[in-house]
């Protein structure tokens, strides 16, 4: 069966020949290729032609990367889905129905959903298994796995900034967001397909080229690449740059339709008192990136600039400080980019789990929004050591009080939970270990954000363990949770109870042992950022890393589990879950026009009284 591409049916595009195209990542590979070389070879070979240049540059790396992506993009199908229409020649190209679809350019929003749900899975893999070589290097207190410290610290560089900017701030938005929010809110399509379809391919860009920096050298800062440092290194950083670029514009076009689709795309009646409140914490967090995305990019340009002309802004007496503000400026907000939907998240399945009205949902409301706004106010805690005493009064109280809205999403759940005949199902389980962990990770961050502790905690394992409590113990647990509340609704199949159980728990003990004992290795002076240690830290860390190595074969249990009911699982139930929300009374299937009509809301989605309406729709569903 063949489809529209640009899924624009109509009309207008009947009259004109179907036709079949090459493999598109392959053509985008190839185009990617062959744009790299011919400007790079221009830049370096011809116009900035020295005698002994190397055939790469910095420069050249530059424009020759600009290139690749664009051949990229317009590889994998840019080139048919927008550029020929822009200049009045649409083409129709023939879409298989199968999983070739999902290696080729899209518009519709289910397929994006789930091309960003694989390449985010795909790079959660990747990074993770950088983090399973550096644990294997803290095995042992003196350098045995890297052959020099550089190298080490280029791995765990590589390591944050793919699990940063694709796995945290992207899988749960452009992967279940992208998905669900347009059926979550009756709706057929996004607001800007096209753009939606381009942002995706943006993210296996940026993740290739932060994998492949260390061609052009190592660099040491991790992902903060804080100045002056980051001028320093070889040319590895460039591509930190170009990649994290590459990211957080994906990243930034998500943030921009699903803003767009929320607004307009509501179906009749679905009012701002009925939004869902997954699409509240999608909506918050995609306001704090279109605010802040663009902030970042300019820095990170800036950084950029003064390694290839220079411009040397944040080098000089001074000015790297100027470098810490303009990153951290981002880097708190992104923190709650990274964890907002998660809080939402637990707000939405925790009611239909409990089959329980969802309590002070306003409050929780109030709480997505008031951490949003206050996000933008607490960046230099995370500078103490760098500050005069006056200054750090301000920034501890702010990022004292932010803990008050957060609080207010998390007691929305426990108000929900109280009382609740709680169904013990895989997603409950995820989401309650969930809750659990942020509770640990909140904690510390009250802790540290009070200068005493902080000056002894700073850049020690205690902030380590701090924040992958949160990232990971937070985030990825609660992603876990949706890829299993929504299995059914992805794959129309259902996993195993007993094996998604034992799948969390094992996480969740692997988790706790591992980064339970790194607060303790903080307090007791592990470092972050080096390869070795003294040696009374070597049995606390061999512990670390046989926990840590046990915690990554969990989540690849989970992986394959999901991966393999996904195709094997026993047929589910249209809502197995009895979910009110929209996104249950539309058809299984992918691919299909989901609602048809569209549906007029009645009701908020929330309430789970008798005397509730058992419908929130009304009109016919398909
Ligand atoms: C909401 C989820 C949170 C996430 C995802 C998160 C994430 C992070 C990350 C990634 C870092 C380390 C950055 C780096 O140096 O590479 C960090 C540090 C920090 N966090 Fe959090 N955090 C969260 C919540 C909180 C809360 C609730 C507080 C305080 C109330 C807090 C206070 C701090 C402080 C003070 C630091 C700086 C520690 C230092 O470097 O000395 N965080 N957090
Ligand atoms: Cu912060």
């Amino acid at each position: 069966m063949s489809a529209n591409a640009a899924g624009l049916s109509g009309a207008d595009t009947a009259k004109r020949q179907g036709r079949r195209m090459a493999p598109p990542v392959i053509r985008g590979l190839l185009w990617a290729a062959i744009g790299f070389l011919i400007f790079n070879t221009l830049v370096s070979q011809v116009l900035d032609r020295e005698l002994y240049d190397p055939f790469v540059t910095r420069v050249s790396a530059t424009v020759g990367w600009a290139a690749a992506v664009i051949g990229w993009l317009l590889g994998v199908g840019a080139w048919e889905v927008i550029v020929l229409p822009f200049f009045g020649h649409p083409v129709e190209w023939d879409v298989p129905n199968d999983w070739r679809r999902y290696f080729m350019f899209s518009t519709d929003h289910k397929v994006v959903g789930l091309q960003y749900i694989f390449t985010t899975t795909g790079s959660f893999l990747l990074a993770g298994f950088a983090a399973m070589m550096m644990r294997m290097e803290l095995m042992n207190a003196k350098l045995w796995v890297f052959t020099n410290p550089g190298a080490y610290l280029t791995t765990v560089g590589i390591h944050g900034t793919v699990m940063m900017f694709s796995v945290g701030t992207v899988a749960l938005v452009g992967g279940f967001a992208n998905y669900f929010i347009p059926l979550m809110i009756g709706a057929n399509s996004s607001a800007f397909p096209r753009l939606s379809g381009l942002s995706h391919w943006l993210l296996p860009a940026g993740i290739a080229t932060v994998f492949l920096s260390p061609l052009l050298g190592q660099w040491t800062t991790g992902w903060r690449a804080y100045a002056p440092l980051s001028g320093q290194d070889p040319s590895g950083i460039v591509f930190y740059y170009l990649g994290v670029f590459a990211m957080t514009t994906s990243s930034l076009l998500v943030a921009i339709n699903l803003t767009v689709t929320i607004i307009f795309k509501r179906a009749p009646g679905l009012t701002w008192n009925r939004l869902p409140m997954f699409a509240w914490g999608i909506l918050a967090v995609s306001l704090l990136t279109i605010i802040w995305v663009p902030e970042i990019q300019m820095t990170f340009i800036i950084s950029l600039l003064n390694l290839i002309v220079p411009f040397s802004l944040f080098e000089q007496t001074g000015s790297p400080l100027t470098y810490m503000e303009s990153f951290w400026l981002f880097g708190h907000p992104e923190v709650y980019i990274i964890v907002v939907p998660a809080f939402a998240l637990w707000q939405e399945i925790v009611p239909v789990m409990g089959q329980k009205t969802l309590f002070a949902r306003q409050w929780g409301v109030l709480g997505l929004v008031f951490v949003m706004l206050f996000s933008g106010l607490v960046w230099a805690h995370h500078m103490f050591t760098n500050m005069r005493n006056s200054e750090m009064l301000p920034f501890s109280f702010f990022t004292e009080m932010i803990s008050i809205p957060t609080g207010f999403s998390y007691l929305v759940v426990i108000g929900t939970l109280w009382g609740a005949r709680l169904k013990f199902s895989t997603p409950t389980l995820f989401v309650l270990m969930s809750m659990f962990n942020f509770l640990i990770g909140g904690i510390t961050g009250v802790l540290l954000a009070d200068p005493v502790i902080n000056l002894q905690t700073h850049d020690t394992f205690f902030v380590l363990s701090h924040f992958h409590y949160t990232v990971i113990g937070s985030m990825i647990f609660t992603w876990l949770a949706a890829a299993y509340y929504w299995l059914p609704k992805l794959s129309g199949r259902m996993y195993s109870e007993a094996l998604g159980k034992l799948g969390a728990i094992w996480v969740f003990v692997a988790f706790n042992s591992a980064f339970g004992q790194m607060f303790f290795a903080g307090f007791h002076g592990m470092n972050r950022w080096v390869a070795v240690y003294p040696q009374y830290l070597q049995n606390i860390n061999f512990s670390i890393s046989m926990f840590a190595f046990l915690l990554g074969l969990g989540f690849l249990f989970n992986f394959v589990h999901i991966a393999w009911m996904w195709n094997k699982g026993k047929p589910a139930e249209q809502n197995p879950w009895n979910g009110k929300t929209l996104e249950w009374h539309a058809t299984p299937k992918p691919g299909i026009a989901t609602f048809k009509p569209l549906p007029q809301v009645e009701t908020g989605f929330y309430d789970y009284r008798e005397s509730a309406p058992s419908v929130t729709t009304s009109p016919k569903r398909t």
